[in-house]
């Protein structure tokens, strides 16, 4: 039996789907260096952080640029998908992801977002989701990227839980790996065939209760 005292939320991919927004954003400033950037290259950005994203893309268009001007384009990118997100509302909260946060509040679990995003604040209060969360630990606060468990850690660590009492909700391989290196149990939101490494995957949270958690975990 695992004793579960806390629970760790990716946010894109699992609370929400900005994967969308930062897609065109950065279709954008592909088309505007001269190549297209497909919506099957954009899955490898996911969970990565924004300059690695960067790399990605400049790779798919066969480019390489110095350090000073792939600041500069990271930072045109993150104009453009801020314009995106500033539009959200909470109507974008994917199925079941609110409805189970607030459960498992009810049952004295704490609750963490671990994402890599640095504009995770702004997304967190354009969807009305701060206040549901005791900690946030994200791409302001920690440098290393997932799959470096630095993330997860962060959040135990302002939770203030042993990363062995936590579970982590990842859409996104490298998050997967990231909380298994921080010695922490693991649901995968998404496919089976890419989160082979997660405890247990679902396709999403739609009808996942505190009762579905304690069935994986509490044997
Ligand atoms: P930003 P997650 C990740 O979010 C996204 O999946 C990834 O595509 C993005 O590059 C990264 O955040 C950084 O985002 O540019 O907003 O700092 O899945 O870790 O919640
Ligand atoms: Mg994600």
């Amino acid at each position: 039996m695992v004793e579960i005292k806390a629970c760790i939320f990716d946010l894109d991919g699992v609370v929400v789907d900005t994967a969308k927004y930062h897609y065109l954003a950065w279709r954008k400033l592909a088309r505007e260096l001269g190549f297209e950037f497909s919506e099957q290259h954009n899955e490898r950005l996911k969970g990565v952080s924004r300059m690695r994203s960067l790399e990605i893309l400049l790779e798919v268009g066969g480019l390489s640029f110095p350090k000073d001007e792939m600041e500069k384009m990271a930072a045109k990118k993150n104009g453009w998908y801020l314009e995106y997100i500033m539009q959200m509302t909470p109507k974008e909260i994917l199925p079941g992801a609110k409805e189970l946060l607030e459960e498992l509040r009810r049952n004295g679990i704490k609750l963490a977002l671990g994402s890599a995003s640095k504009n995770t604040p702004v997304i967190l209060d354009k969807i009305k989701l701060t206040k549901h969360f005791d900690a946030i630990a994200d791409g302001n606060s920690v440098t290393a990227a997932k799959p470096a468990p630095d993330i997860f850690l962060k959040g135990a660590e302002l939770l203030n839980v042993n990363p062995s009492f936590c579970v982590v909700f990842e859409d996104a391989e490298a998050g997967i790996e990231a909380a298994i290196n921080a010695g922490m149990r693991t649901v995968g939101i998404g496919s089976k065939d890419i989160l082979s490494k997660a405890d247990f995957v679902v396709p999403n949270l739609k009808g996942f209760s505190y009762n579905t958690l304690l069935s994986i975990f509490n044997k």
